[in-house]
């Protein structure tokens, strides 16, 4: 196994549309493999292949609190989205020490392959669909604070650029 490097906002990289998997490879396997590592070392609670520089559609999350299910999710696709919305604080594995409200909905169901090609539905609610649809945004290549204003963007982007140069000195 192995600990793959995130991107950080605002890395054109991560504006990128990933490409549906037509195959689950050996070599797919093995980056899922590496991106559930990775989402558990670095405590967070979903990872997008997008995030780690893969633009195809794989996503994997853990929102149990024992950190010992991840799910996986190849080329997934929206089949319902409940019409309530929730405003929620998120924050982002490639926005870090970044937290802002951002709706949405407040269930989803949701079809995809698991990493054995095996296609299935699922519901999910709460913190789950929450995650669900902000992984989803980033193989659209789209990050949460694109939901905020354009004030707040900024600022946000000035702050990670300051962060990563004092990084790079
Ligand atoms: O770890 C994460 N926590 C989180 C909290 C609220 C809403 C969304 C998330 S996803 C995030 C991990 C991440 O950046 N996935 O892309
Ligand atoms: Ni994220």
């Amino acid at each position: 196994m192995a600990l793959l490097n995130i991107l950080c906002y605002p890395d054109p990289r991560l504006y990128t549309v990933a490409k549906p998997v037509v195959e689950i490879t050996e070599s797919i396997t093995v980056l899922i493999e590496n991106m559930i590592e990775t989402m558990y070392e670095s405590n967070g609670i979903g990872l997008a292949a997008t995030q780690v520089d893969v633009h195809q559609r794989i996503i994997v999350i853990d929102v149990s609190e024992e950190r010992s299910s991840p799910i996986v999710l190849i080329n997934p696709e929206i089949l319902w989205l409940h019409s309530e919305r929730v405003k929620g604080d998120e924050g982002c594995l490639s926005v870090p020490n970044t937290y802002d409200g951002v709706e949405r909905a407040i269930e989803v169901r949701v079809s995809a392959m698991d990493q054995k090609g095996k296609t299935r539905e699922l519901h999910a609610k709460e913190l789950f669909a929450v995650c669900v649809q902000h992984e989803m945004d980033h193989l659209e290549g789209k990050v949460f604070v694109d939901y905020l204003s354009p004030l707040k963007r900024n600022r946000i982007k000035t702050k990670m650029l300051k962060l990563q140069r004092e990084q790079n000195r």
